[in-house]
């Protein structure tokens, strides 16, 4: 065994390996792991990719660069052989939770794979001081706490590249970070997070409590801090042209260092906008390559040929429209180029659903980064179907070449070998270590789908993991959940569309069930994982009323010996890498068309977990590769939804009457709960899901209900579930983001 640590342990605290303490282990780790990365080659090529993204939800680093530079192993043997964890070293590191969710999480995943892939590709984005909220249960509703995660031990790398950033009353002093991507085998990338250099941390009073019109002070304080007045859209945008602009200069100062012509920037170069959030790159590109002497109309081609955009979402309300006149406040120099090219397009089009600017004065980010870009990728089959075919459809008729799909995927490195490392072992000793670098050679696995062996270890994996998560549970949260029981889990964004309320609602079906005498063959753990915008109030009235389930369901003693209900507390990238190796049921229930892919759905896939949900996003492509005996879909299709939606016919009242329905729903106000919870919370979500109910949980409920018990009923034949648990896990190669990049990089980035 390499005795890598007790070396260093000798020239850094002159100690023997086995004299240190935990921090002094983790100290250690994390030298030897940056020293390691020092030593790798940083990728090049002719052609290099910026990945600009307002959020990079990279998680914990420390364990994941050991396996990709191949030394987890060697650390985890040689702390053992001093009797230690290295998961109790690795508890060590904070959580960078600098993403929201999907999104932040699909770009570290990428990141992980264009480095894997030895592709030249560095993110762009900011150094948020602190990371999304921390989220805490009080009286059994959601408070937010500031989440600060760095400390001298983070990966931050401080660098010297500097560049000012104007605007209007004042000019900003950027400042560079970087952490270092390292690809599994393979050479480094970076992630460079660009910071004010005048940022006051004690300006920070609490979650989102500070004075917003400090920039200088405020910028990189927070991810997108709460945006429900005007201050707070306003520092969003200084937010992001700071980011866009700091980036232009890095990108310019590498081409210029390189010695190649910025008019012949699109031959080196290829940005991709992740969102909308950096679409403001086009018209900073375009002036500053003005500024170079280039003229406006060459200047757009230019930068036509160097963007490209990707759509994650179809939810109106997430298109991002910022008034002119805020951007006249914040960055007046993009005006008159933002308006030069709505006067184009107008001139162009007569069809206002393509104009940038509006009849209110708003500038429609998406359309601007539609037209001055040469590609736009939705995240799904389905995704991109509805934006070609609906949401984004006049500008398919201009542009069709333009738009393409992009299936997401996530790296196995993470969610594979460090998540789950005795089914990665024992997938290792069945069908070879080729998976590791081609994920598609998991489908070797389907050869086992009836050998009794292989079944029977699959189970006891699985039944591990549980036992690992039961303890960790009952430590967090102080609920026992029952070992033996069926893990069905949600963890996601609170959000009406993707409907926990539902499931929610089954947990009242059940519970009334229960108390009728009918109990289920073998106990049932629903848990669900998840933080709310602190400005969304139906979603925090949905987690009190999960809250409120789960103390009446604790409180009584025969419900309870069959029924568990558990909402973990700050569900984060760490939380999930404890809960999905553990689950049974993956819980994808999205109202149709509405999820534009999930990334959780391939995580629990690839993990032994069997899906159930609706014809959403990436679930369409789950279903076809598993086929329909291996996955349960119920629910409205995604055409019969928006349908409903066109002719504005849906009425979540007329299926309330429903006896049955109404028994259930009803619950959300008795005795029971009121003695328990809020009336306040609990009677507006009862209100809301009777009068409005804008994301049609009534509309599949009964089917959601009916098809979960099937679902229970088939896993009481533990053969046949195995089977399914090993057809899931052998098709998830797809959802490598290994596959995602390579489809990029062959079709959009064309990087060499
Ligand atoms: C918009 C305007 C103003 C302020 C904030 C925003 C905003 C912030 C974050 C809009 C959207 C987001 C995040 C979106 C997101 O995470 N989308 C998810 O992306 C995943 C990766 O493609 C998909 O798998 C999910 O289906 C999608 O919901």
């Amino acid at each position: 065994m390499k005795k890598l640590l007790t070396q260093l342990a000798k020239e850094q605290f002159n100690k023997d390996l086995i004299q240190c303490n935990n921090a002094e282990l983790f100290v250690l780790c994390l030298a030897l792991t940056k020293r390691e990365i020092e030593n790798k080659k940083r990728i090049t090529g002719n052609r290099k990719l910026y990945y600009f993204s307002a959020e990079f939800l990279i998680g914990k680093l420390l364990s994941n660069n050991l396996i990709n530079l191949g030394l987890y192993h060697d650390i985890k043997n040689e702390l053992a052989s001093i009797g230690k964890n290295i998961s109790d070293i690795e508890e060590l590191e904070n959580e960078p939770s600098l993403g929201n969710g999907g999104l932040g999480r699909l770009a570290a995943c990428f990141l992980d794979s264009i480095a894997t892939l030895g592709l030249p590709g560095d993110g762009i984005g900011l150094n948020y001081h602190f990371g999304l909220f921390k989220q805490q249960f009080n009286d059994l509703k959601q408070t937010e706490e500031k989440n600060a995660w760095i400390t001298p031990q983070s990966w931050l790398e401080k660098t010297t590249f500097e560049c000012d950033v104007t605007f209007k009353n004042h000019q900003l002093n950027a400042c560079l970070y970087d952490i270092s991507v390292v690809g599994y085998q393979n050479g480094v990338n970076k992630l460079h997070l660009f910071d004010v250099k005048t940022i006051d941390e004690s300006i920070a009073k609490s979650a989102s409590s500070f004075d917003k019109t400090a920039i200088e002070k405020n910028l990189t304080l927070y991810l997108y801090p709460d945006d429900s007045d005007r201050e707070g859209h306003l520092l969003r945008i200084y937010q992001q042209y700071f980011m866009v602009s700091a980036g232009v200069s890095y990108i310019f100062d590498e081409e210029i260092k390189k010695g190649h012509s910025l008019r012949k920037l699109h031959e080196h170069v290829v940005i991709q906008i992740n969102d909308t959030h950096p679409t403001m790159v086009i018209p900073e590109l375009i002036r500053r390559l003005q500024l170079e002497g280039i003229s406006f109309d060459e200047a757009i081609d230019i930068v036509t040929k160097t963007c490209a955009y990707t759509n994650h979402t179809i939810l109106a309300e997430a298109l991002e429209k910022w008034p002119l006149t805020y951007l006249e406040e914040c960055v007046p120099q993009l005006v008159p180029i933002i308006n030069q090219l709505d006067e184009l397009i107008k001139q162009k089009f007569s069809n206002k659903k393509v104009h940038i600017i509006d009849e209110f004065k708003r500038v429609h980010m998406a359309n601007i980064a539609i037209h001055f870009s040469f590609s736009t990728n939705g995240v799904a089959k389905l995704h991109t179907d509805i934006l070609i075919n609906e949401e984004l459809h006049d500008f398919y008729e201009i542009y069709p070449e333009r738009f393409n799909n992009k299936t997401n995927g996530i790296t196995f490195r993470r969610w594979l070998q460090f998540t789950n490392q005795p089914l990665t072992a024992y997938l290792e000793s069945k069908i070879g270590n080729d998976f590791y670098k081609n994920a598609t050679a998991l489908e070797k696995l389907l050869d086992y789908q009836d050998d009794s062996e292989t079944q029977e270890v699959i189970l006891e994996i699985k039944q591990r993991s549980k036992q690992h998560l039961v303890d960790y549970i009952l430590e967090k949260e102080n609920i026992l959940l029952h070992r033996d029981g069926i893990f069905d889990i949600q963890i996601k964004r609170l959000h009406e569309y993707k409907r926990q309320q539902m499931n929610a609602l089954y947990v009242i079906y059940k519970y009334l069930m229960i108390k009728k005498g009918h109990y289920p063959k073998r106990p049932i753990n629903i848990i669900f994982g998840g933080k709310a915008a602190p400005a969304y109030t139906i979603a925090k009235d949905i987690i009190h009323l999960l809250l409120t389930l789960s103390r009446l369901i604790e409180n009584d003693p025969i419900v309870s010996q069959h029924l568990k209900l558990v909402m973990v507390e700050n569900y984060n990238v760490t939380y999930a890498e404890k809960l999905i190796p553990a689950c049974d049921v993956s819980e994808q229930i999205s109202l149709a068309s509405k999820e534009a892919s999930g990334t959780g759905n391939m995580k629990f896939m690839l993990n032994g977990a069997v899906t159930l949900g609706t014809l959403d996003g990436a679930n369409v492509e789950i279903s076809e590769l598993v086929s329909s005996e291996n996955i349960f879909i119920f629910g409205k299709s995604s055409q019969e939804v928006i349908e409903l939606y066109d002719k504005h016919s849906y009425r979540s009242r007329e299926y309330y009457e429903k006896p049955e329905i109404k028994e259930i729903v009803d619950f959300i106000v008795s005795d029971e709960l009121l003695s328990i919870g809020s009336h306040e919370n609990l009677s507006r979500l009862h209100h809301e899901l009777i009068n409005k109910d804008w994301f049609m949980t009534l509309l599949d409920i009964e089917d959601y209900i009916n098809t979960k018990e099937k679902v229970f009923e088939m896993y009481e034949d533990r053969k046949k579930w195995s089977k399914m648990m090993i057809v899931n896990i052998a098709k998830a190669g797809m959802f490598s983001s290994d596959r995602t990049i390579k489809q990029y990089n062959d079709e959009i980035w064309k990087l060499k």
